[in-house]
């Protein structure tokens, strides 16, 4: 397969700093040398250019942190995704997860100016379905899935011109965290989330096949994995680190499956803090989590 690698070094939609080094750790976990052991052409694309905190001004006039930075950095992942040929897998790492605006939208849009029907696996300890309106902390990464679904902040709910995500077409697995008026807006959109309750009644196996009956009519599939959906003493390099995550194995059981089934077309890691890291563990783990989605097999 063909995979394209491309960084999004984002810390303006997290409360605090660090994540834009992410898209380094992975690197320096040789990411590309994985995949390509696998049998895959990888190309690294680089980096997205994104603007330093440290040089701008936080609050601006609509009270939401950084807004225009994201609204700018997203317009520009999307278009950069979006230029993607349709036959190759976009590898996507951030930064924090506000990327995923830009990343899915750009896959959905990706040879199809309208937009084609995407599913969305949101593996995550939170729901990100905080709206401008309901976010307590007013960071943006705990925004993109309200975004993706067209509400909250206009210039980040249209980056895909008309083109929406469906609420339908989105699962969450390994949820824990959720704020009261998130857990509101979740409920009311019908979205499925398999909270860490969910995983441990039920098993990744059977949370694996029921996603794949409830995606069946997507024509893409993308899978954005935030780093603190697994438990912090596996990826302690997060900013939000919330205990009683996903093990190692359940972690790497949902990768192979979803392997296995063939259907899913491109992937983000998202939250891989490597300040807040104990050397390069978290992005070790998360590259052995893209390698099993892209193919590792045990034996
Ligand atoms: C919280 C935290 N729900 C917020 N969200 C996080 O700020 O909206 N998302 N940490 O990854
Ligand atoms: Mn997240
Ligand atoms: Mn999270
Ligand atoms: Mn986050």
């Amino acid at each position: 397969m063909n995979i394209s690698i491309l960084g999004i070094p984002m810390d303006l939609g997290a409360g605090r700093r660090g994540v834009d080094m992410g898209p380094s750790a992975l690197r320096n976990a040789r990411l590309a040398a994985h995949l390509r052991d696998l049998g895959h052409n990888v190309t690294d694309l680089g980096d997205v250019a994104v603007p330093i905190p440290e040089t701008l001004d936080k609050h601006q006039a609509s009270g939401l942190v950084f807004l225009e930075q994201i609204q700018q950095a997203s317009r520009v992942t999307a278009q950069r995704v979006a230029a993607l040929p349709p036959d190759v897998f976009p590898l996507t790492m951030g930064g924090d997860h506000s990327i995923s605006m830009g990343t899915v939208t750009g896959n959905a849009l990706r040879g199809h100016p309208e937009g084609v029907r995407t599913g969305v696996i949101w593996v995550d300890a939170h729901t990100d379905y905080n709206t401008p309106d309901t976010s307590p902390s007013g960071n943006i990464h705990g925004m993109p899935v309200a975004h993706l679904t067209g509400q909250g902040d206009p210039v980040l709910s249209s980056l895909g011109g008309s083109w929406r995500l469906r609420p339908e077409d989105i699962v969450m697995i390994g949820i824990r965290s959720v704020d009261r008026m998130e857990r509101d807006l979740l409920r009311e959109a019908g979205i499925q989330a398999y909270t860490m309750k969910d995983v441990d009644q039920l098993g990744m196996t059977r949370i694996h096949a029921e996603t794949m009956e409830r995606l069946s009519g997507v024509e893409r599939l993308h899978v954005s994995f935030d780093a603190d959906a697994l438990d912090p003493s596996v990826a302690p390099g997060v900013g939000t680190p919330v205990a009683g995550g996903l093990t190692y194995r359940e972690g790497h059981l949902l990768m192979e499956l979803l392997s296995e089934s063939g259907r899913v077309t491109s992937m983000d890691i998202v939250e891989v803090n490597p300040i807040l890291d104990t050397h390069n563990q978290t992005a070790e783990v998360m590259v052995g989590m893209a390698a099993s989605l892209l193919g590792q097999r045990i034996l």
